[in-house]
């Protein structure tokens, strides 16, 4: 209701048809002149029509104002409704602001659409970025990786070198302090003096010369600390010398029954040199055909020469226990070098305190001359066994643990030399708790020059999936606990197996070794797996070290020869041992699967009776670090629909190609891992160079940068970091190689179908 001050209203009739005159004041827009006219309607209409009215043509009204027709009499409450409802439209209706307001609107929606679009546009672009940052940021992980792994090489190296150091500084002390290494290994020129001292005949004073003789004919404790070679202490005792601990026993020296000797024979000398000479290479002879090392080097150097003492200097303050059991030292050998031979018993003699060396068993495993074996049976100590037919080492080595004499078990190769004090501290460990099986640093020796070279110490042995043996480095945390005492024993999930010592109580109640397993390869696997689920432990003694002959790895050329038996030998120790993990290895070497491995029952039984462990125990508490298998697909790399791509029967180093499909696997099967290997068994297909036109080859996979591809749309096979694509275009004559990529071209066209 209107309030309308100053006017009472008054009850005035209006007809119904009485006529108003609505005068109507428009607006051109166009023009900005008003346009007045004049409408006459009944209210009614002038209601109904307000619409038209308000807006004739396009032209909206300004304002509207009614008058009346007639004389009728409105009442003021029904005029002022009638203007309240007109003034109602008008306002309704006042399109130019209305509509203007719309038309915002319309283009507020317009705007906020593009808006819209330009955002989600930004937003893909977003996804995009982040997408190539993620890619970027995994790429800058592999190489932050890389270079751990090369900072980590570049260290060891400098550890070894600082080891080298010290060794060759303590070797300066000890020869300017005349305590002496360097001269308790004088050349046999000495040989006079003792001669001297000893009274006896000089029958080789040029050579080196080891004394030999039943070992009941002598007082221990007369020979005991004895040298071979123990000139320097007769030397000593010519200059008068008696402050060192030689110098008694060169007294004791002089006191054996050398000068009567003649009567039993009970002291003669072996003939070093003439062993040698036995067994020396021909005249133009290659060197290295009969061992793969170096023997002209090896024969021109000393069966009792100087090596550096490779331990960290805290090993040499160390005590060990005064009642440590005699061992017997087991080393088996096939057609040896005689120098090397030599030298590794030499060394055990040399460098082991006499007392604890009860006999050193050597086990000729049927070399082709009996003699290099047998003449070493003169040297004290020494008992020679040798088999009738080739048994391999295990079965020679349980031989030989089965003839030994002593509670403790020393296994050794045959081509190795033992640094001062190797055997204490392993001798310790058993003592202390004998189902400890402890190993020394394996040091290094050249197979080219046979220099000798201290190994870092902060390795253990462990595995791949594969399980072949490899040394890797121990973790950060345990590195650091180690740097504050390097003496103490090194957990390690797996041993080389050339070299440990055992008690042999606990040797032969573990079950000695697979007598089932030939020649070589996989015996350390079964052995370790056996001692640590059944209750042991394996260990590498930092302050022991022996030095090793390491050949050049043999080109791994499984299937076939040797890798057959290495596989067999594997197969049999993972289907004892490693319950369901052993289809990882199956995975990982797809053909082991084929090699029949015997019959495992009684090594199944023995596993049983000693309540072993399962497998799951050892990877959780033993080698929590074996990464999980990487996921692979294995199938074939098609071409042409008909063509294959193919290892052409070549192995490590060879090229690969391409041949008709056969669909039966063997070179034509590929494993395509989630890290984007190309596999055939152990081998990776590898980018040669990082170049256009590179060959493409097989080379063992070792998670580096140029073994990974990527299967791109349209059947590339494109490196993961460079631009180029497996190509088929030369493959006659250079076989696989990697060129630009190119989707046009049809040499660069695969597919790879799993097989079902
Ligand atoms: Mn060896």
């Amino acid at each position: 209701m209107l309030d309308c001050p100053g006017e009472q209203p008054r009850a005035l009739t209006v007809a119904k048809d009485a006529k108003f005159m609505a005068s109507v004041k428009q607006t051109d827009e166009a023009a900005g002149e008003p346009i007045e006219f004049n409408i006459v309607r009944t209210i009614d209409e002038l209601i109904e029509n307000i619409d038209v009215i308000s807006s004739v043509g396009n032209k909206t009204a300004s304002s509207i104002t009614l008058k009346s027709k007639t004389h009728t009499r409105l009442s003021l409450r029904t005029l002022a409704y009638m203007i309240m409802q007109l003034q109602q439209l008008q306002a309704r209706h006042s399109a130019p602001h209305w509509r203007r307001q719309l038309a915002q609107r319309d283009q507020e929606v317009e705007r906020l659409n593009q808006v819209i679009e330009l955002q989600s546009k930004r937003i893909k672009c977003l996804e995009v970025n982040i997408e190539t940052l993620l890619t970027w940021a995994s790429d800058t992980q592999a190489l932050l990786t890389d270079l751990s792994k090369t900072e980590e090489k570049v260290e060891n190296r400098a550890l070894r070198l600082r080891e080298v150091a010290t060794a060759m500084q303590q070797y300066q002390d000890d020869v300017s302090s005349g305590a002496s290494t360097a001269r308790q290994w004088a050349p046999a020129a000495n040989s006079g003096l003792r001669v001297a001292a000893g009274g006896n005949a000089a029958d080789d004073p040029g050579g080196n010369v080891i004394l030999i003789g039943s070992v009941k004919d002598f007082e221990r404790n007369a020979v005991h600390g004895l040298k071979l070679n123990g000139i320097v202490a007769l030397e000593d005792t010519a200059l008068g010398s008696s402050s060192n601990s030689n110098v008694a026993n060169a007294g004791n020296v002089a006191r054996l029954p050398m000068s009567g000797g003649s009567a039993r024979g009970e002291v003669e000398y072996f003939d070093e040199a003439g062993y040698i000479r036995g067994g020396a290479l021909r005249t133009g002879e290659d060197p290295y055909i009969r061992n793969r090392f170096n023997q002209e080097a090896s024969d021109a150097l000393p069966s009792n020469r100087d090596i550096p003492d490779t331990r960290n200097p805290m090993c040499r303050t160390k005590k060990y226990r005064e009642d440590l059991a005699e061992t017997s030292v087991i080393i088996t050998f096939h057609n040896e070098a005689r120098s090397t031979l030599l030298r590794t018993i030499v060394s055990v003699l040399n460098r082991s305190p006499e007392h604890l060396i009860r006999e050193i068993v050597l086990v000729d495993d049927f070399s082709d001359h009996p003699e290099d074996g047998l003449e070493l049976a003169k040297i004290d100590k020494v008992r020679v066994i040798r088999n009738d037919r080739r048994e391999g080492l295990v079965r020679s080595r349980v031989r030989g643990a089965d003839a030994a004499v002593s509670s403790v078990l020393t296994f050794l190769d045959s081509h190795v030399e033992c640094n001062e004090q190797w055997l204490e501290p392993l001798l310790e460990r058993v003592r202390e708790d004998p189902t400890r099986v402890v190993c020394p640093v394996i040091d290094v020796i050249s197979m080219d020059n046979f220099q000798y070279i201290g190994a870092s110490a902060d390795l253990r042995g462990g595995f791949d999936w594969n399980l072949i043996f490899k040394w890797e480095y121990l973790s950060p945390t345990e590195r650091a606990a180690r740097h504050n005492d390097p003496t103490t024993a090194i957990r390690t999930p797996m041993i080389a197996g050339g070299l440990f010592v055992i008690d042999k109580a606990y040797f032969n109640k573990l079950g000695k070794y697979d007598m089932k397993m030939d020649v070589w390869g996989g015996e350390n696997l079964e052995i370790s797996f056996r001692v640590w689920q059944c209750g042991g432990s394996l260990e590498i003694i930092p302050c022991s070290r022996v030095g090793h002959v390491f050949r050049k790895r043999h080109p791994y050329t499984f299937p076939g020869g040797s890798g057959n038996v290495f596989a067999r030998n594997t197969r049999r120790a993972a289907e004892v041992w490693m319950d369901d993990y052993k289809q990882h290895y199956y995975n990982a070497v797809p053909l082991a699967k084929n090699i029949p491995f015997g019959n495992i029952d009684d090594r199944l039984a023995l596993k049983e009776k000693l309540h072993c462990k399962p497998f799951k125990w050892y990877l959780e508490n033993v080698y929590p670090d074996l990464q999980a298998p990487v996921p692979q697909e294995v199938g074939q790399f098609r071409q042409d629909a008909t063509e294959c791509l193919d290892t052409m029967g070549h192995l490590i180093d060879g090229t690969v190609g391409l041949f008709p499909c056969h669909n039966t696997g063997g070179n034509q099967e590929w494993a395509y891992s989630k890290r984007g290997e190309i596999k055939h068994d152990d081998l990776c297909l590898t980018l040669v160079q990082f170049a256009r036109g590179s060959q493409v080859v097989l080379k063992a996979c070792d998670d580096t940068e140029n073994q990974r591809w990527l299967m791109r749309e349209g059947g590339m096979v494109r490196h993961h970091k460079i631009n180029v694509c497996l190509d088929t275009r030369d493959h006659n004559e250079q076989g696989i190689s990697a060129q630009r990529c190119n989707s046009a071209l049809a040499s660069q066209r695969w597919a790879f179908t799993k097989y079902a």
